[in-house]
């Protein structure tokens, strides 16, 4: 895995010094349902590839066959609308918030933004952007209007672990979040077979267009897309390739087997993430494929992170 490769659509606080305030809340458990969640009653699955095109280095192969439980899962990523609930309930205040920064993507920062933006050397179209956090996740003066269906974004890997125990469910373990978003179809590339776009039609929320400076807006986008648009794959799942990564339970080893351990970063263990965002475009990164995998730091957030929850069915 190159650096320019790793780092068109991925930036970690680990990539810049950070100082952050210490948690006062403790979350407790709020209301609990199945509502907007979809059953999926798990066996036997062919996880990952051994096509050309996947990254060996990230671990994308070699296949295997591996077996996930009955569970449910969240038909889309956790919405804006429904983080606030969670948030209006405990009083639990994100890392974005505590760190007072979350890395922006370069062309959501207003030219005249009163506030300190600092850029990440390697991966310049980063931008560490003062006051950024769900609730403004462009910093000082933006807001969620019009983007209460959007995705959650700016939310740390510990973050998404708080709102699973409120909302009394658990994030995918790697394994679960791949059976679920091949939604039953086998060795496809997308969540709804082999082509990107079908008969010229958009199927997910990618870039289009020159990467980091020109998005063509193709598929509508140029940021997060609301949570139910475009198809959902053949279990009614929404977004498994595109608009945000979404954070999985496990800790990220290239060997799927255990076997080599990822090293912590600045004595950080790095998260799995998986599906891409509205920034991955086949020349940087091509891993809106259903096999791709990523990582980052727990205590990591950006404007294109996300997550879905799922609860074990019994
Ligand atoms: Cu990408």
């Amino acid at each position: 895995m190159t650096e320019e490769k790793r780092s068109c659509c991925q930036v970690s606080r680990a990539d810049l010094f950070a100082e952050k305030k210490e948690d006062t809340v403790q979350v407790e458990r709020g209301q609990q349902s199945t509502d907007g969640m979809v059953y999926l009653s798990g066996g036997e699955f062919l996880m990952g590839t051994d096509d050309e095109e996947g990254f060996k280095t990230d671990g994308e192969g070699p296949v295997e066959k591996v077996k996930v439980d009955p569970f449910y899962i969240d038909e889309t990523t956790v919405t804006n609308q429904q983080f606030q609930a969670f948030v209006k309930e405990t009083g639990y205040q994100t890392e974005a918030e505590r760190f007072s920064w979350s890395f922006v993507f370069h062309l959501f920062v207003a030219k005249d933004f009163p506030g300190k933006v600092q850029q990440v050397p390697q991966t310049p179209w980063w931008l560490a952007t003062e006051g950024a956090y769900w609730y403004q996740p462009e910093g000082e003066g933006s807001n969620l209007d019009g983007r209460m269906d959007h995705p959650v974004i700016h939310v740390s890997w510990n973050d998404a672990i708080a709102y699973c125990q409120w909302a009394g469910k658990r994030l995918p373990t790697e394994a679960e979040w791949e059976y679920a978003a091949r939604g039953g179809l086998v060795q496809k590339r997308f969540p709804w077979g082999d082509e990107l776009t079908p008969n010229g039609e958009h199927y997910c929320n990618i870039w289009q267009g020159e990467f980091p400076r020109h998005n063509t807006e193709e598929d509508g986008y140029v940021g997060t897309a609301p949570v139910q648009s475009f198809s959902p794959n053949d279990y009614g799942l929404y977004h498994m390739s595109g608009n945000v990564w979404e954070w999985c339970a496990n800790t990220f080893q290239i060997d799927r087997q255990g076997k080599a351990d990822q090293e912590p970063v600045d004595g950080n263990l790095l998260k799995v993430m998986r599906g891409g965002s509205y920034l991955c475009h086949h020349s940087y990164c091509n891993r809106y494929r259903v096999a791709a995998r990523s990582s980052n730091t727990v205590e990591s957030s950006s404007g294109n992170i996300g997550f879905r929850c799922v609860k074990t069915a019994n």
